[in-house]
């Protein structure tokens, strides 16, 4: 518990390797899943619940597959389950998206000449193909093994150790990414350090036999591991490929401004699903338009709200600007082009305001960087003046 509450980042263990585990880790699969399954279920008349893909993450097509036709008492097989679904996922795979953080981290490493592999429970041919539709992949990783290429898939250890054999290193000097649980036990049953990045939110505390666990790729801190830091984070905030966002404010929770003295202007989440989903939840900052009274820096929380335990992932933007009234149902746009921080629970509603405030200053400094500021006539969000 020490370990987990000191501030201080201490050096957790040296490694020389990272071994990546592919889907939910550097690739958006489930993605894919959830498109396939609902369409598959729909097709004989069932509703594929996305919460049931905590049932399929990180293990084998025939687990995966097992698990569905029990979840749903199929009448089918497994076997006749994965033949008709298979070309189903064969045919979306140029469409997978690398997560937040993938290529950068690859790119790193890789320029870093750190030593890189990737274990996955996905068959060998699969890999290949998946990754062939992400420049410079498939050439940064000296070792990939897959399923079908050991006795035994995660949990198993063994996918792991052959790993380690074929790198001519010690399990101990590897560092394991992975986001499915069968992915963290076979690392550490491997003997090696493990961070976790869970790909379903809100699983953290199931983690507990990772070394560490992140909210996303963004947040891994290499030099925490003895590896080369990353060199891109620019006055506390990490320059991200901007995004755009927009709709009608529409009445929050209410707290922003009551409980917090922050205001914060809710967009509708309805038709942004699958955006939402590709972005972690987290501290972001960029411009918001607003259609009637122009163009503003802005801060803003995406995620659960761990200290109020939203059920729902929001996106509350506080437009740094005093504002002597309220805009309901105006139109708002955002461009997005940093991060500063994961989400976080707070010990107290002090402490949440106090970081709230501190993100606020962090956001206005880094805006004012003509790499940031460069972003406030953007057309998207200039169109709405
Ligand atoms: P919430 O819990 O979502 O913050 P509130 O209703 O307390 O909800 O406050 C949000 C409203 O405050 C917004 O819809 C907007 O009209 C208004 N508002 C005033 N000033 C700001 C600001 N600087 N940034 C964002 N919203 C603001
Ligand atoms: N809520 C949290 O529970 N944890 C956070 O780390 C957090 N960070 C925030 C950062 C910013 C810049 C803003 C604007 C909000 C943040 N919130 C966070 C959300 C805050 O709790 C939310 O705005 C209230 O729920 C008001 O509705
Ligand atoms: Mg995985």
């Amino acid at each position: 518990m020490i370990k987990k509450m000191s501030t201080a980042q201490p050096l957790k263990k040296i490694v020389s390797c990272v071994i990546l585990d592919l889907d939910g880790t550097l690739l958006n699969t489930d993605g894919i899943v959830n498109d396939v399954l609902r369409v598959y279920l729909g097709k004989y008349g069932m509703q594929w619940d996305g919460r049931e893909v905590q049932k399929i993450v990180g293990k084998t097509p025939l687990e995966a597959a097992s698990a569905v036709v029990e979840a749903y008492g199929l009448s089918c097989t497994t076997s006749e389950l994965l033949s008709e679904i298979t070309p189903m996922f064969s045919n979306q795979w140029c469409n997978i998206k690398a997560l937040p953080g993938a290529n950068r981290l690859i790119k790193h490493l890789s320029g870093h000449r750190v030593s890189m592999a990737m274990a996955s429970n996905s068959p060998r041919e699969n890999i290949e193909t998946k990754i062939s539709f992400h420049q410079g992949w498939k050439e940064s990783f000296s070792v990939i093994i897959g399923g079908d290429e050991a006795r035994l898939g995660k949990p198993s250890p063994e996918i792991f150790l052959e790993v380690a054999k074929r790198l001519n290193v010690d399990p101990s000097s590897c560092l394991v990414i992975e986001d499915s649980l069968p992915g963290v036990t076979a690392g550490k049953a491997a003997g090696m350090e493990v961070v976790a990045v869970p790909s379903i939110p809100k699983q953290s505390h199931l983690y507990t036999s990772a070394d560490e666990v992140i909210n996303s790729l963004l947040d891994l801190q290499p030099e925490k591991w003895g590896l080369p830091p990353f060199q891109d984070w620019i006055k506390d905030t990490l320059p991200l490929e901007p995004w755009h966002i927009g709709g009608p404010v529409v009445k929050g929770f209410g707290r922003g401004s009551k409980v917090l003295g922050i205001p914060t202007a809710n967009l509708s989440t309805e038709g942004y699903g699958s955006l939402l989903s590709e972005h972690p939840s987290g501290v972001y900052f960029g411009w918001a338009g607003l259609s009637k009274r122009g163009v503003f820096k802005m801060v803003m929380s995406v995620g659960w709200n761990p200290y109020f335990n939203n059920t729902e992932k929001t996106i509350e933007p506080w437009l740094l600007h005093d504002f002597d009234e309220d805009f309901y149902g105006e139109e708002l746009r955002l461009i997005i082009v940093g991060y500063i921080r994961p989400e976080a629970n707070f010990s107290s509603l002090q402490s949440l305001i106090e970081k709230i405030h501190h993100d606020r200053k962090v956001a206005e400094e880094a805006l004012d960087l003509p790499l940031f500021s460069k972003y406030k006539d953007d057309p998207y969000i200039k169109s709405s003046t």
